[in-house]
């Protein structure tokens, strides 16, 4: 590529850009460089550091994009976000264009009213219409941010002199839930033994008798109960917790309840199992990644709250005016800059995460999105049937929504270690081969193939695909399983 000097990259980008929009649904779904490999090329990159090289920049571009896992490829169903949208896409890259921070609107004013309107929008297709919300950067920190709304409205005091001395609070989690609650409580200071870890039942939905009886056992052992967390879609089995039973629980034990459901949200889109999200009304918070299930480029998360004013209460810190002015422009009239995001959000720069859902939305509407978690979840039933009848395929676990937990069971491997080596070795090769990526967990001792369908492009024949693929991988490994033993 010839050296295109400062002038002109964005025209070398525009190309690299159609170059990656036409190959990102072929060829093999992912390289599997080496480290080595891919250590030793950046490293001879640095060597040429400094020299305002166009040439090695583009070089740069495309070992980048040819080392990279093709995650808008039909056959990527790794983790639980998949795809890519255009309109979503040219979102990110104006965003990035752009250049701004969310947390005033004298830096971000359009941002500022998009992410308003955004959030909005969200609220209504989840049927919050008179809660607040925020952005924030992840499923993670919304569960943080939950903690510390659940700390300041229990302890007022919390945000000047941290926790009452001797007050033991404790945190109910289910055992499938996702481990940044755990994490929160590390940050927090409240400390890991916080942690109550409720067991679920055979469906991997929180087991509320479990429940009952811990709240029981800490009031009686002088904990206070603070939060109890139910998971709306939990990473591997997509299980929901009861969240009627656990808000009338959280209700007797004066708890906040935060459902987390950054996985699971947008399931309240479906026409069939919308329902399952129905009460969500009755938590106190709610956390959602719409960079999951409705397919926009990471992140765009947000955190809702039924409390008003908790964002606030929280969050808001005394002297800030060196950012958030008292509004007097230059003519010594007022304006107004009661807009600002930032008072009320722990973060200082932000990144305008709206602008990419808002132009997905602007595009596809609520039924699209309506239309793409249909068919997330018909694909999903079809995995299952394949599944069912394929003598050497068997489903661990019940399907809830769109995670579906299956493995292989070849004739002549019964023990469970065994399996467990088998199974991780197919979806090793089919990984290397460039076939198919799917990812693995655990149920119980028990290895799974968690095969997630987010990809709003992905179709029948790309499901009966992997299947394909995954029974031709593990029929070889069969013949050398039982030559070797
Ligand atoms: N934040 C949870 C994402 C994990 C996964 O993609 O499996």
């Amino acid at each position: 590529m010839l050296d295109s000097g400062l002038q002109t990259p964005y025209r070398e980008l525009a190309q690299v850009m159609s170059d990656h929009a036409r190959r990102r649904k072929q060829g093999p779904v992912n390289q599997q460089p080496s480290y080595t490999d891919l250590q030793q090329a950046v490293t001879n990159q640095s060597s040429l550091a400094g020299k305002k090289s166009w040439n090695l920049i583009w070089d740069v571009v495309d070992s980048y994009l040819d080392n990279s896992v093709k995650t808008a490829h039909p056959q990527y169903f790794n983790q639980l976000w998949a795809g890519q949208s255009d309109p979503a896409m040219i979102g990110a890259i104006v965003e990035v264009i752009s250049n701004t921070s969310m947390y005033t609107f004298e830096v971000a004013p359009l941002a500022t009213v998009i992410e308003n309107e955004l959030i909005s929008v969200f609220r209504q297709h989840l049927g919050l219409e008179t809660w607040a919300a925020q952005m924030t950067t992840g499923g993670s920190n919304s569960n943080f941010l939950a903690l510390l709304l659940a700390l300041h409205r229990r302890f007022p005091d919390y945000q000047q002199t941290g926790l009452p001395a001797g007050t033991k609070p404790r945190v109910y989690i289910s055992a499938d839930a996702h481990y940044s609650m755990e994490k929160a409580l590390m940050m927090s200071g409240l400390g890991l033994h916080a942690a109550v870890k409720v067991a679920v039942d055979e469906n991997g939905a929180m087991d509320m008798q479990e429940l009952h009886r811990h709240l029981q056992q800490d009031t009686n052992d002088g904990h206070k109960p603070l939060l109890i967390v139910g998971t709306a879609g939990t990473t591997v089995r997509g299980a929901f917790d009861p969240i009627e039973d656990i808000a009338d629980a959280a209700r007797r034990h004066n708890c906040w309840f935060h459902i987390d459901a950054a996985w699971g949200g947008a399931i309240r889109y479906s026409t069939s199992q919308g329902a399952l999200l129905k009460s969500i009304d009755q938590a106190d918070s709610f956390s959602w990644d719409a960079h999951k299930m409705l397919g926009v480029p990471l992140m765009c998360s947000m955190l809702f709250t039924k409390q008003h004013d908790a964002f606030r209460n929280a969050f808001r810190l005394g002297d800030t005016s060196y950012i958030f002015h008292d509004a007097i422009d230059a003519n010594e009239q007022s304006i107004d800059t009661n807009h600002d995001l930032g008072p009320d959000s722990l973060q200082c720069g932000r990144r305008v995460d709206a602008l990419k859902m808002w132009l997905e939305f602007l595009f596809y509407g609520k039924e699209g999105f309506q239309r793409r978690i249909d068919q997330f979840l018909d694909l999903s039933a079809l995995a299952e049937q394949r599944i069912a009848t394929e003598p050497e395929l068997e489903l661990q676990a019940p399907r809830w929504i769109n995670n579906i937990c299956f493995r292989s069971k070849p004739e002549g491997i019964s023990d469970e270690q065994e399996l467990n080596q088998f199974n991780q070795k197919v979806r090793q090769s089919l990984m290397q081969s460039g076939k198919s990526m799917v990812n693995q967990a655990y149920l119980d001792q028990a290895l799974t193939i968690r095969l997630i369908i987010a990809n709003k492009d992905v179709t029948e024949s790309d499901i009966s695909q992997f299947f394909d693929n995954w029974i031709a991988e593990a029929s070889e490994l069969k013949r050398e399983w039982h030559y070797e033993s």
